[in-house]
């Protein structure tokens, strides 16, 4: 006897195969209930609700911080978990000797057995997202389906979530299929907290179908599909096949006391102070004489060349999900004051008033540290190091009325760091786009706590992208290195390293603000109004051209951070020379 044919689900939106992703994805993972997100306060407030009745967000103090929550999350799921991520290609080289590979086939039957009813009992929220101003043809949009209302709500502040990005999904969908085109305009984004259990942990990533699946973390990089699983790793992906590129860089605009505005564009490990060099307020000289800084951006930078030739940058993102520790009056002030309301924090500790707190926070004690307990310093920091809040970007008092321009703002320079005890000078010029390709793809940094793993350790990082490249390493500079073509007006290229330390282990550069005497001379050397130094290494200030800040004791100590030791730097070729090797079989010419 046949079977009585069941009415097909009413359908939600005017995008089938997203109707079709929901209801395939209700069969396997079971809710009890699926909430379509709008995006609105009355559903954020909702959220919010239902996460301080069941514990999940403490209520902060409502006098000093209103709007704020805190969040303490399973004490092993405080990082990303690079070990546990992968890229999935169908071939192995494609996703190169930078990335954990799995194939495609054998990952899905891996996540999909985890994801198996794993939502029994919970809700399932569907959650339309765009990466980047709404009406931005640098814009992208994806679905994240999650059973985490914490991760909603952390997604509300950093992308521009609800109804809004369905629309474009929608408009998208219908224009690609009266184009008669194939294929998705959405990245599909499955996530689920699992059982938070690090043995069945895993984050999956599927270029080739614009797919991602996340299993078994709350924590930002891991369950916050929009950010690094997309807006870098698919992304990158995605932009190597349409000639732009998706970076792990801030965009800062610097206003000049002559009004013009310069943006750059600048790629530092997690945690090595992207968020600050964001929001860097000038020393008080540099104000009074009218500089003025201007945040578009502290994570993700899209770029692609414009009608003028020049790289032309869009931050993706919404919100900020910052570093907490070390975040004070005295490194930025703009971020504190950003953070004062409508925040959330997670992992980090609570004074006996019910304010959050952590190392860095000099005029208030800690009560509770990250994990509930009463501070003791016995048990470590009272905040975890990767303690983060996540606020919307628009609360920053910095952020740039550009950040929301869909052309985006034109680049005048990119700038590569990391954090070197030794070796690297205050600043240096690559010669020329290769050069800076060959300075980016070779550049180290110091290990962080943003990421699981030991601290502290020197490693190539190359463009700030070995977490984050989507694709091979090789591939990846040969895609950088074809941007140099008849027509392109590119930005200069320049290094910095603000953890340059003396034999006794102090910084030998104060940073924050005095960076931005870095800044300026970067400026003056794309209007083509300073001279440099040529050496082996590159271009380097000439004498007295960045001046001293007080903290610098004299003339001699600033010239000792603005110089290289030739001995040292023989080494640091020879390992960067090995480094490239690793993607040999791939690496351009050029390189
Ligand atoms: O990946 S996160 O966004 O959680 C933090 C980082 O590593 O930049
Ligand atoms: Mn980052």
């Amino acid at each position: 006897m046949n079977a009585v044919p069941s009415t097909p689900p009413a359908p939600n939106t005017r995008c089938a195969s997203l109707d079709a992703w929901v209801a395939d994805v209700a069969a396997l993972t079971c809710p009890d209930a699926i909430h379509w997100c709008d995006g609105s306060a009355a559903e954020y407030d909702a959220l919010l609700s239902g996460m301080q009745a069941d514990g999940t967000l403490l209520p902060l103090n409502p006098d000093t911080h209103p709007g704020c929550w805190l969040h303490r999350s399973d004490p092993d799921d405080v990082a990303r978990v690079e070990h546990l991520t992968f890229v999935c290609t169908r071939d192995r080289d494609d996703a190169g000797p930078n990335n954990h590979w799995m194939a495609p086939d054998e990952a899905h039957r891996k996540m999909d057995a985890l994801f198996e009813g794993c939502m029994r009992g919970r809700t399932m929220y569907v959650v339309p997202y765009c990466m980047g101003p709404i009406d931005s043809p640098l814009a992208r949009c994806g679905v994240e389906i999650t059973d985490s209302p914490y991760v909603v709500a952390n997604m509300r502040l950093m992308t521009r979530m609800g109804a809004a990005a369905l629309a474009r999904i929608e408009r998208e969908s219908a224009d690609r299929d009266a184009a008669g085109e194939q294929g998705d305009v959405f990245v599909r984004g499955l996530h689920s907290i699992g059982e938070l259990d690090p043995a069945r942990r895993f984050i999956m990533h599927f270029p080739e179908e614009l797919a991602i699946k996340s299993f078994g973390s709350g924590y930002g990089g891991n369950a916050l599909l929009g950010k690094k699983c997309h807006a870098l790793r698919i992304a990158s992906w995605q932009a190597r096949q349409e000639g732009w590129l998706a970076e792990h860089m801030l965009i800062v605009g610097i206003e000049t006391p002559r009004g013009d505005t310069h943006y750059i564009a600048a790629a530092f490990p997690s945690a090595c102070g992207k968020t600050n060099l964001a929001m860097l307020i000038p020393p008080a000289a540099y104000r009074e004489a009218g500089w003025k800084v201007w945040t578009v951006g502290d994570d993700i930078c899209w770029m692609r060349p414009g009608p003028d030739g020049r790289l032309w940058a869009i931050n993706p993102e919404a919100g900020f999900f910052g570093v907490a520790p070390g975040t004070s009056a005295a490194s930025n002030p703009n971020a504190l004051a950003t953070i004062q309301r409508d925040t959330i924090f997670t992992n980090v500790a609570l004074t006996d008033d019910g304010q959050p707190w952590w190392e860095g926070l000099d005029d208030r004690v800690p009560a509770t540290d990250w994990r509930g307990r009463p501070f003791d310093p016995a048990n470590g920091p009272a905040a975890h190091p990767n303690a983060r809040f996540t606020v919307s970007a628009a609360q920053c008092p910095s952020y740039s009325p550009r950040a929301e321009d869909p052309q985006g703002v034109p680049i005048s320079a990119i700038v590569f760091g990391g954090r070197r005890a030794t070796t690297m000078p205050l600043v240096f010029e690559a010669r020329d786009w290769t050069h800076g390709v060959y300075v980016g793809a070779t550049m180290a940094s110091e290990t962080t706590a943003a990421a699981t793993g030991q601290v502290g350790i020197v490693r190539r990082d190359p463009m700030a992208m070995k977490p984050f490249c989507g694709y091979h390493f090789g591939d990846y500079f040969a895609h950088w290195l074809s941007f140099d073509r008849p027509g392109a007006r590119l930005p200069k290229v320049f290094h910095v390293n603000w953890f340059r330390k003396d034999a006794d282990g102090r910084f030998l550069w104060p940073g924050f603000g005095e960076n931005l005497r870095v800044l300026e001379w970067i400026i003056g050397r794309v209007r083509g109004d300073v001279s440099a130094v040529d050496t082996e290494i590159g271009r380097l200030p000439c004498p007295g051209a960045i001046e001293r800040p007080a903290s610098v004791p004299d003339d001699a100590a600033l010239a000792t951070i603005l110089s290289y030791d030739a001995s040292t730097w023989s080494t640091e070729c020879a390992e960067a020379r090995q480094a490239l090797a690793a993607y040999r079989t791939r690496l351009p010419a050029g390189l």
